[in-house]
Parts: structure tokens; sequence; C-alpha cells
């Protein structure tokens, strides 16, 4: 397999780190002198430029929050002049006010190259066309893949999210050979496809690059047999670079951060503490090469574990672990800490189970209430009354044993419960705190 950037995806731990060191210097005094609020911050902590001169001294500087950016709306984190500025984009903001980032020329060309590695890491090459499904606009997804098919050499398709019928149409009549977007999107394009009549023979599809929400093995495993492709992960945030921040190789087994750019640290998200290296915890990034907006031990909120082991790929670059929750997406019912993705797993073992679900919580007369609306695959659909209870009781067994957790199991007909075209909610939290 062929490697981009075999200097730094391969470079040993004493160069990386030394190349970290002297990046993570530029950051801090780039801050230091250009962003007040990071100024400040760091006076208030009796810190300077020349208190950090190595990555040992990280644990030093103050976290960045999400909400530290909302406070800084629009753009009073940057660290450059708007006119160095060349693109802007921004989170949805389902909750208050969006967050704003920026780019300078050299930021894009940053991102360019984080992901021409994530798209040759994934298989894909100049003779490659890259279908790319994820949305363009302020999301991060469209643009960053773009710019990453088109530096590979790639032939680039902008097709962007929604219009199902269509992308099928162009993913034949083109001869797509790479297809880029939310792992939820990509089920429905199998089921598409199944119903377009297309045969998948005539299709040419071989890789998939899916990221922007969480996904379990179990539907990789089923996303794979659908669409007859290899599935590769792909990880990222807007506030870090967006896509691009980490991606899998053909090993399957961890996403490779590109961590010459982006510097990871695990900590526990209640004490705030760094973890020892293998521990599971939250994700914290500091961005050491980037001009128009550096963050400094921005905390993600994704729960994951880092792995220093060379890979079978040959790349060095530290691997994270599948990222299957954020510490504010867990669930807090009856007293019992629920993930989304531990459901997910269970469902997709069931083969009478469709991969469409959704979780309702609720809260009635102040106790929690937990129901899972699940869609039935056609041929089970099909069954009796009796045997379709029976499948029920048999979901509800097992998931109360997986979670310990009671639940009401609601069985849907195929194709009832909406289709995502980008990130899909798959929880809906009914409780008023
Ligand atoms: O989702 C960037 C992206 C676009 C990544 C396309 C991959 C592909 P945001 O909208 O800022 O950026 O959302 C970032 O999405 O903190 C994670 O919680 C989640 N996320 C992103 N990729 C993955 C993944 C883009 N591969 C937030 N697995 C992150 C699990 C993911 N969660």
């Amino acid at each position: 397999m062929e490697i981009w950037n075999r200097h730094f995806e391969c470079m040993d731990r004493d160069g990386m780190s030394n190349h970290q060191s002297l990046k993570l210097r530029e950051t801090v005094e780039r801050i230091y002198f250009n962003v007040p609020y990071y100024r400040n911050r760091m006076q208030e902590a009796g810190l300077g430029p020349e208190s950090i001169n190595s990555i040992d001294d990280l644990s030093k500087l103050p976290f960045t929050t999400k909400q530290d950016l909302r406070d800084n709306y629009p753009f009073s984190m940057f660290a450059v002049p708007m006119s160095e500025i060349v693109r802007v984009h921004a989170s949805s903001g389902t909750t208050g006010k969006p967050t704003v980032v920026g780019y300078t020329r050299n930021d894009i060309s940053t991102w360019s190259e984080v992901m021409a590695r994530t798209l040759t890491s994934a298989g894909a090459n100049r003779n490659d066309f890259i279908q790319i499904a994820y949305g363009y606009g302020l999301f991060t997804g469209g643009l960053g893949l773009h710019y990453g098919g088109e530096k590979i050499g790639a032939s680039v398709i902008p097709i962007s999210g929604g219009n199902t019928v269509r992308q099928v149409q162009l993913m034949h009549d083109f001869g797509t050979t790479v297809i880029a977007c939310t792992p939820s999107y990509a089920l429905f394009l199998a089921e598409a496809i199944e119903e377009s009549g297309i045969r998948r023979e005539d299709l040419k599809l071989r890789v998939g690059v899916f990221g922007a929400e969480p996904w379990t093995e179990n539907m990789r495993r089923e996303i794979e047999e659908k669409l007859s492709i290899i599935a590769i992960d792909i990880y990222g945030l807007s506030e870090i670079i967006g896509p691009g921040v980490a991606f899998e190789c053909h090993a399957q087994n961890g996403l490779h951060i590109n961590e010459d750019h982006f510097l990871p640290e695990i900590i526990d998200p209640e004490t705030l503490q760094v973890l020892p290296e293998g521990s599971p915890g939250e994700l914290v990034f500091t961005t050491i090469t980037k001009e128009g907006l550096p963050l400094i031990r921005y905390r993600t909120r994704d729960l994951t574990r880092l792995n220093f082991e060379k890979c079978s790929c040959g790349r060095t670059l530290v691997r994270m672990e599948k990222c299957l929750g954020r510490s504010d997406d867990m669930l807090i019912i009856r007293g019992v800490n629920l993930f989304p993705s531990q459901i997910e797993s269970v469902l997709l073992e069931m083969k009478e189970i469709k991969p469409h679900y959704v979780l309702i919580v609720d809260r009635v007369n102040n106790l929690d209430s937990l129901e899972l609306k699940v869609e039935v695959e056609e041929e089970y659909f099909q069954d009796r009354i009796s045997e379709l209870q029976s499948l029920r009781d048999k979901i509800r067994n097992t998931l109360e044993s997986a979670t310990g957790l009671g639940l009401k199991v609601t069985l849907v007909e195929p194709k009832t419960i909406e289709r995502s075209e980008g990130k899909s909610k798959r929880v809906i939290d009914n409780r008023k705190y």
C-alpha cells in the first residue's frame, strides 16, 4: 500500500517528539502574542512563552473548550488578521451559537495534505473516481474530502449530500470507485442501490471513507457486506481542522493521528489529569502547525485510548481506538450509564433486524423510560404476530442483559424510520432537566 508522506507517517518516536516540541514552542509564542484570550489565560497561570520548552510542558497549559470558542464568537480567537484568512467554516450549532473556524492559505494546504494521507491510506489514488456525498458548505466534510481528493490527483465528484437517486445513477454512470459520506448515509445508499435495479457487479465501487459520527464494528461489517467494499473510518472535528485529524489504514485496527500537526493527549474528564499511555479517557488536541485558529489542549469530549505501537502498515503515527462515544452522548437512565453504541452493537448481531433504529428517552412520573424503535427485515415482518412478539421479547431480553436496563421495544415496518443524509440522530431525549 502506498504511503503519502513517508517522512512524517513513519517517523521514529524521538524524531516525532523533537518535531512536536519545536512546533509547540512556535505555537505557544504565536498564541501568546496574537490571541488576547490565550495571553490572559497564560498570565493567570503564571506562564510566559519561555515556560514551554518541550511537549513535556504541555500539561502546564490551560484547556480550551467549545464554550471558550462560543464566548469569543465569531473571530476573537483567530491568531492572524482577517486579511490572512481565506476560508471560514462553522459547526451547525444545534445548541447556542455556532463555532466558527478560520483557515489561512497555509492551513488549507495542511488540510489538503492530511486529507491526501487519509485517502491514500484508504487505498485511493489518481486513478480513482471519488464521489463526495458529505455536505458541502459550512460543514467541513465536503470541502475537506474535496481538496484531499484533488491533491492525490483523483477525479472528484462534488455531489454533496442528499438526492439519493441521483447519487446512485452517477455512481453507476461515472464508475465511482470511492464513496465518501457518513456511515448512516452509506446504509441509505445501499438500500437505494438495491431499489434502483442496478446490479452490484455493474458498479465499480471498492472503498468507502466514512466518519463524522460514531459507528460500531458491527455497522462496519453490515456496510462492507451490503456494498461489497472495504469501509475505512476517518475522524476529525471542525475546531481542529475538519476531517483529516485521524484515519484508518487497511489493517482497520485504530486510526492514525496526524500527530505532526495535532498533538493528542488522553485525560480523565472529571479530574482533568493526563492519563497514562493506553488508558481510556477524553481525547484532547493541541494544534501545532495551524495559523488561523491555533487551539491549545482542546477538549473534544470524544472517548478513546491511544496505541503507540508500530502498525502492520508501516506507519508509526500513534493510533486512536475507534471512537464509539462522547462524554456528552452518554445517557444516564435511572442511574445507569448507557452509550447508544452499546445498543447498536447488540442489535446488529441479530439477522432479523435492520440497522435502522431510534432510542426515545422520556420521564414519566419522575421515572426515566427508554424505548427502542427498530425496523424488522422484510421477510420477518411478514411473519405471524406471535412470531413478531417473540422476536420483540428476544431483543428486549438481549438488550436488558447487555445493558442492565429495562426498556420497551417497538418493532416497526421496514423503511419507516427516517433515513439520514448526514449525521444521524439516533437518540430523542424528551426529558426536561
Ligand atoms: O464531523 C468532521 C468530519 C467530516 C469527520 C467528515 C469525518 C468525516 P464536526 O461536525 O465538527 O466535524 O463534528 C466533530 O463528530 O468530535 C466526533 O464526536 C464526531 N466524529 C467525527 N468523526 C468521527 C468518527 C466533523 N470517525 C465530531 N467516529 C467529533 C466517531 C466521529 N465520531
